[in-house]
């Protein structure tokens, strides 16, 4: 089993990032060669700051290492330092139609809000496909809403073997049954985002106690004041208890019968409290980490190595199974 994901560094990571993808990720080390990505090419799709970008991409590798993940065990890496995820996306991106692309439900909702839509935007699941086939990854682990992305993956994958040999596994998406499709607190219908403008929609991993328990507080809740998980009628205290059942390691029916008779203001509370304890270790970590910066450019440095390794290995097969002439 090989396994590789990546994270945006276009923002701060919140609780999505954390019990969709993150969580899994230490889980995997143990059973697993893992590869952790820093993907900050993929940033680059829509404008960023160049400063805030290098600040976000050290921030994003240290909340790899603060969650757990162990860098004996797992390589962490920044995607531009290793140049072969760009050339296999460009190739990949030869093999990929317009149609394709134009039918990514991300990119829909991505380019609906903005005027000026990049090349980059549209091309993204290419060089998505790229980062996992340039590993030859068996199993990527996401969230939900990385489901279509990696369905066009496989198509790539098995595209690519047809067309010019057997070349690349094709990699299975591993979804978590909770916690893979984190809601904003604001609006239980669109999902947790670092993107969106209103802050209080998420939970940053490296909030404050306070930020936490004043964001949940204010958190929308249904009308009716029973407590019972209920996506359909009951979306907001729905995903406040998913997250309880994932801070607490509750299930979601002991919980229901807990708070039989309680209310919304209670469930705040405890969920509050839990999250708060669930971000405290990790927080504590990433803070002894952010004061020794030269740590962490030494596992991106062991990282960047392992990946550049296996990544020439893959690239010498495609050049030549697409037909480019070596150099030399
Ligand atoms: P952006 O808002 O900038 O698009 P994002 O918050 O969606 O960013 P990504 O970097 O695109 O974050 O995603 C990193 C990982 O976190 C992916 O595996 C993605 O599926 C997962 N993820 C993102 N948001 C959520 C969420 N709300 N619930 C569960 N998993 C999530
Ligand atoms: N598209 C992903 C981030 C991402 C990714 C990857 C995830 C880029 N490359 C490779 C898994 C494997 C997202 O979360 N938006």
């Amino acid at each position: 089993m090989r396994v590789l994901s990546g994270i945006q560094p276009s923002g701060h990571l919140h609780l999505g990032n954390y019990l969709g993808a993150l969580r899994q990720f230490v889980d995997l080390q143990d059973r697993a060669q893992c590869l952790f990505c820093v993907v900050d090419l993929h940033a680059l799709t829509v404008r960023q700051d160049p400063a805030a970008l290098r600040q976000s991409t050290l921030e994003v590798a240290s909340l790899y290492l603060a969650a757990g993940i162990d860098p004996q065990r797992a390589a962490i890496f920044v995607q531009s330092h290793v140049p072969e995820h760009a050339e296999l996306g460009w190739l990949l991106g030869c093999l990929c139609t317009f149609g394709e692309l134009q039918r990514m439900t991300q990119f829909k909702d991505k380019a609906g809000e903005r005027e000026s839509v990049s090349l980059g935007l549209f091309a993204y699941p290419a060089l998505m496909a790229a980062d996992i086939l340039l590993y030859r990854a068996s199993h990527v682990p996401v969230g939900d809403d990385q489901r279509q992305h990696l369905e066009l993956t496989r198509d790539l994958a098995a595209r690519f073997n047809a067309r010019h040999g057997e070349t690349f596994p094709v990699p299975a998406a591993l979804i978590g049954a909770v916690g893979a499709r984190v809601m904003s607190l604001q609006n239980p219908h669109e999902k947790m985002s670092k993107s969106s403008p209103d802050p209080r929609s998420r939970v940053e991993l490296l909030d404050t106690p306070d930020q936490v328990r004043a964001k949940i507080r204010v958190a929308v809740t249904d009308s009716e004041r029973e407590i019972r998980h209920d996506p359909e009628h009951k979306p907001a205290v729905s995903n406040l208890l998913e997250i309880l059942a994932l801070a607490s390691s509750q299930s979601l029916a002991e919980l229901q019968e807990h708070y039989v008779g309680l209310g919304y203001g209670r469930l705040k509370q405890d969920l509050a409290e839990a999250v708060v304890a669930l971000l405290e270790p990790l927080q504590a970590r990433q803070r002894e980490l952010s004061a020794a910066p030269d740590h962490l450019r030494a596992v991106l440095g062991q990282g960047a190595e392992l990946a550049h390794a296996l990544a020439e290995d893959t690239m010498r097969d495609v050049r030549t199974a697409m037909g480019l002439l070596t150099a030399r």
